[in-house]
């Protein structure tokens, strides 16, 4: 069964408030992102975005991106900020519940240059800092695992059936295989 990715956190360190960017024509067709939540911490504006249909990676930078006002899909540097995100996408309409029953969060700014050593070298944030510079990591459980060729991008992943403010690795099209036990 193939599982989307429908949800997307940006962040702006400028705090300026901008309007909603339309699409370059290239990436127009069908897809629509609505703003669900926007919040403030520590001196950067945040906002969720929730797309009508699965989003990839680069969908999801490239949205960000094209709303100005120094917004990129969000970095997240410390527990602070990490806990603070999560408190405001623990919402159903962020997560899809149907990997296993584990919910399936938002795309966030995280991501592995091509080469780097597997599964957990070099893992980067749109902002420059990295995992290894912030000496802070919320990887979930058993990630990063490489599972599925080329998982060099980050989101959201629950525990169990609960939805945390824990990470995972999954390939760039947000696209993988569950195969039930
Ligand atoms: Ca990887
Ligand atoms: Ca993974």
């Amino acid at each position: 069964m193939r599982r989307p990715i429908w949800a997307s956190l940006v962040k702006s360190t400028l705090g300026a408030a901008v309007a909603l960017g339309a699409l370059t024509a290239g990436q127009a067709q069908a897809l629509t992102f609505t703003l669900a939540n926007s919040f403030s911490f520590g001196g950067s504006s945040y906002r969720a975005y929730i797309a009508n249909e699965r989003i990839t990676w680069n969908q999801a930078r490239s949205y960000a991106l094209a709303l100005g006002g120094g917004y990129d899909l969000t970095s997240i540097n410390n527990a602070a900020e990490n806990n603070e995100i999560f408190n405001n996408i623990d919402n159903s309409q962020y997560w899809d519940d149907n990997f296993g029953g584990t919910p399936l969060g938002p795309w966030i700014g995280l991501f592995q240059p091509p080469g780097s050593s597997e599964p957990g070298g070099e893992w980067e944030w749109v902002d420059g800092t990295t995992i290894a510079s912030n000496n802070y990591d919320a990887w979930a459980i058993g990630e990063p695992n490489n599972s599925f060729e080329g998982e060099g991008f980050g989101h959201f992943l629950g525990l169990n059936q609960d939805r945390a403010a824990t990470w995972n690795d999954l390939p760039e099209s947000g696209d993988f295989i569950f195969v039930p036990s």
